[in-house]
């Protein structure tokens, strides 16, 4: 508290503090809302302490949000937007700069936050996910023309699957530093059985296939703000892993959170399977903002990727869990293996069902 209470007074907020508290259900940052009395107004913003574990330059990274924030609102500006609403809005602090240090070496940025939005960690219903495939979609296309090649790595090797198998996944099962690799023996089978697979998607990109662009990377559904009347989307949030990458990780990891029919930590695995309702709705949301952007390559790897996705959040739930839980934020002992195991549901239903989903992608 003591040193949340010290990045929030360095923070050009302006106006009374009013309350602080936590806040979200994201893996990595730990975000709370922070309200202050501007005049008679209240205004609320979220004040984020930066998991400096997963992100190892908070400079660099602060860098590539401010840039991609700034590029995003002259194109919202140009297409008639709400600049203020569509995208991000960062609050710098005293000393002008982009995010605050802790005496301790901690760090915490702030943004506005999003007026009368709301997220959500299950799509209520297909018209919603819908709307999801149309913010990750629009963010895509929107930042077409923004220079990939001034954008930092902020993780690297993010979504090269294949190497996190050699460089993460079989060292931590080597090392096994908890004895746990004994509890499941069936994910390690799953994840081994399908490691030739794992590298299709970059080898494409080093055939010259598959074009790196400018992706979000992390497109799970509550990091899409919707309004809180018309639950349209307004803005696509959690900038972190902005990079260069492919549109087929967005599409194929917004498929394997939003379009399973349980949440992604359900015990419960007969509840846990492919939605192909909801498969349908954020390819057609998607496509309808960027599909004309996309080459053939793309198109034709688009239901692999929610099976790749999918199968590499198996590995990095199961490598978290053999080493320990140091990566997620986990609120029980096994809380990594759960999610491991309903993500390995997700993939055999996914595996059932694929010629459908090519189906699918091609009836669009
Ligand atoms: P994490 O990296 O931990 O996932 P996020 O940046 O996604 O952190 O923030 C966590 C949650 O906080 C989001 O899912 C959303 O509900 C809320 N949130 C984040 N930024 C904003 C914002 N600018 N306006 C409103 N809510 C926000
Ligand atoms: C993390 O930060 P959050 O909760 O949006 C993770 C994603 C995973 C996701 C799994 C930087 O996302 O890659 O897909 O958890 N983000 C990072 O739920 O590793
Ligand atoms: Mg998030």
């Amino acid at each position: 508290m003591e040193e949340l209470r010290e990045a929030l007074s360095n923070f050009a907020f302006g106006g009374e503090f009013v309350s602080v508290k936590e806040f979200g259900s994201g893996h990595i940052n730990k975000t709370y809302i922070a309200k202050y009395k501007i005049g008679s107004e209240e205004q609320k913003y979220v004040v984020q302490k930066v998991n400096n574990g997963v992100f190892k330059n908070v400079d660099e990274l602060m860098d590539n949000v401010f840039a991609v924030t700034s590029y995003l609102r002259s194109i919202i500006r140009e297409n008639g937007g709400d600049e203020n609403r569509e995208t991000l809005h960062f609050i710098k602090t005293v000393d002008g700069e982009k995010f605050y240090r802790c005496a301790d070496g901690s760090f915490y940025r702030a943004y506005v936050f999003v007026k009368d939005s709301v997220s959500f960690d299950f799509a209520e219903n297909s018209e919603m996910f819908k709307s999801s495939g149309i913010a990750f979609g629009r963010f895509q296309k929107m930042l077409e023309n923004f220079d990939a090649d001034s954008l930092y790595e902020t993780i690297e090797n993010f979504h090269n699957t294949y190497w996190r198998y050699e460089n993460e996944f079989v060292p931590a099962l080597e090392m096994d530093v908890k004895d746990r690799a004994k509890n499941c023996k069936d994910v390690i089978d799953f994840i081994k059985s399908r490691k030739d697979k794992m590298s299709i998607l970059v080898d494409l990109i080093e055939q010259g296939k598959l074009p790196l662009r400018v992706t979000h990377n992390d497109t799970k559904l509550n990091n899409v703000m919707f309004d809180e009347k018309t639950l349209q989307c307004v803005c696509v949030i959690d900038l972190d892993t902005v990079m260069p990458g492919l549109a087929l990780y967005d599409f194929g990891d917004a498929i394997r959170f939003g379009a399973n029919t349980a949440l992604d930590d359900e015990k419960d695995l007969s509840k846990v399977s492919i939605n192909l309702d909801y498969f349908k709705a954020f390819a057609e949301g998607f496509l309808s903002e960027c599909g004309d952007t996309l080459n053939q390559c793309e198109k034709d790897y688009l239901a692999f990727s929610a099976w790749l996705l999918t199968v590499e959040l198996v590995m990095r739930f199961l490598t978290d869990y053999l080493n320990g839980d140091v990566y997620f934020k986990t609120n029980y002992s096994d809380h990594n293996l759960v999610r491991a195991r309903n993500q390995m549901k997700l993939a055999l239903s996914m595996e059932e069902h694929m010629e459908e989903m090519e189906e699918i992608i091609k009836s669009i």
